[in-house]
């Protein structure tokens, strides 16, 4: 089974030169450093508790076993902010195969002969009090390889509760974060957000930390259309399933009930045993479609959702994002002038009509990396992302 879990190659920096027009993402070496301290304290608390077994376990053929993320975390750091950043020789350039994710792919995880959790934990501190005083003595650059490699291990531990969830390991503070109920809806009108048709600036600004796939910005013109307010609950969810959500096939499109029939899918455990009010999590993008044609409404496109993230939030009742990561119709492509930068497998070799996008954050999203603009992406029939849905549908309120 692919992944869509991406590490760098070689090949990858000599087609992709830095775009000129990128100021510092940050120059403060101190800042930086304690932010990459902060990350590394978050990663090692979230695995304190979990013991080698689990560490170790394949939890899912999708997912890598824990102790592999943090390997994985510190063969990326050695790579870029030691490497390819400052110049050094890799620490463990014996390592590099085994924790690139393209050389090792998710499936195949479990077999190799990966570092233990102990030399694992090793391999972190070693490599980031290397990546310390190069950094310090060469410098931070404009910040962008910094900020990467920090995001980097943010992302990938969301990934670890991905896997954690499913393996029965998340502590209950994570699960108290999981299960907040939604803020109740205001009014009829209110529940839908109305924007006229109009064009609209999709994409991170010039300036600034952003991913290759968010830029270049550019406009794009939308007719009027409303996006709901709230993401699905699970109640609602479970009025759809019990009210033949699953059987109806006027509601699937061809290929989600080709997979529904094969797997024998039905609605995600969670979400019956979550709470009523709590948004749904663990849905597939198959799903999300049939659900919003069950409401006579669709997914919003990446384009309406940005608009609705970056012009409604002023409002007394703002659209509540971040709970889920929120499926979108759109497949995944680079916008027009896209360039691969700093390597082409963190986005672009995903690129297609395979993978949907999804945008804004779940529970398990770490602040920085959800801005309005991030592109998450997944393919649809997956369900281990903390993944729900908003609707949307065309015209004027
Ligand atoms: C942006 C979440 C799809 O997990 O494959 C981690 C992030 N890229 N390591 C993924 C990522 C390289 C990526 N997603
Ligand atoms: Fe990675």
């Amino acid at each position: 089974m692919s992944t869509q879990d991406a590490m760098s190659r070689t090949t990858a920096l000599e087609d992709a030169a830095p775009p000129t027009d990128r100021a510092p993402a940050s120059s403060d070496l101190a800042w930086a450093l304690a932010d990459l301290e902060q990350a590394r304290a978050g990663t090692l608390a979230l695995v304190a508790a979990v013991g080698d077994a689990d560490l170790e376990r394949v939890h899912s053929p999708i997912m890598s076993p824990l102790v592999w993320d943090l390997g994985h975390i510190a063969a990326y750091e050695d790579l870029w902010l030691g490497q390819r950043h400052a110049g050094l020789e890799l620490l463990r350039p014996d390592l590099a195969e085994l924790y690139d994710a393209f050389e090792t792919p998710r499936a195949v995880r479990g077999e190799i002969e990966a570092l233990g959790p102990a030399a694992a934990r090793d391999y972190l501190a070693a490599v980031r009090a290397r990546t310390a005083a190069a950094l310090a003595r060469e410098g931070l650059g404009d910040g962008t390889i910094c900020e990467m490699v920090l995001r980097h291990e943010l992302q990938h531990a969301e990934t670890m509760r991905q896997t954690m969830a499913i393996a029965g390991l998340l502590p209950t503070g994570e699960l108290a974060k999981r299960d907040r109920p939604l803020p109740p809806p205001v009014d009829e009108e209110r529940e839908w957000i109305a924007l006229t048709a109009g064009s609209f600036t999709i994409g991170a600004p010039a300036e600034g930390f952003a991913y290759d796939n968010e830029r270049p910005r550019h406009t794009v013109e939308h007719p009027a259309f409303q996006i709901a307010r709230l993401p699905v609950s699970n109640a609602s969810w479970m009025r759809f399933s019990e009210g033949g959500g699953y059987e109806r096939r006027e509601w699937w499109s061809d290929e989600g009930w080709a997979w529904k029939q094969e797997y024998d899918i039905v609605n995600h455990p969670q979400i019956a045993a979550g709470h009523a009010e709590a948004p749904a999590c663990h849905v597939s993008w198959f799903e999300a479609d049939a659900f919003a044609r069950a409401h006579d409404a669709r997914l919003p496109t990446e384009a309406e959702w940005e608009r609705a993230a970056t012009s409604e939030q002023e409002t007394e009742t703002p659209a509540a994002i971040g709970r889920v990561w929120e499926w979108t119709a759109d497949t995944f492509h680079g916008y027009p002038g896209f360039r691969a930068y700093p390597y082409r497998e963190y986005s672009e070799v995903f690129f297609g009509e395979d993978y949907r996008v999804l945008r804004g954050g779940s529970w398990a999203t770490h602040p920085r990396v959800a801005s309005p603009s991030f592109r998450n992406w997944d393919l649809p029939l997956r369900r281990q992302i903390f993944a729900g849905m908003r609707l949307a549908r065309d015209g004027a309120a």
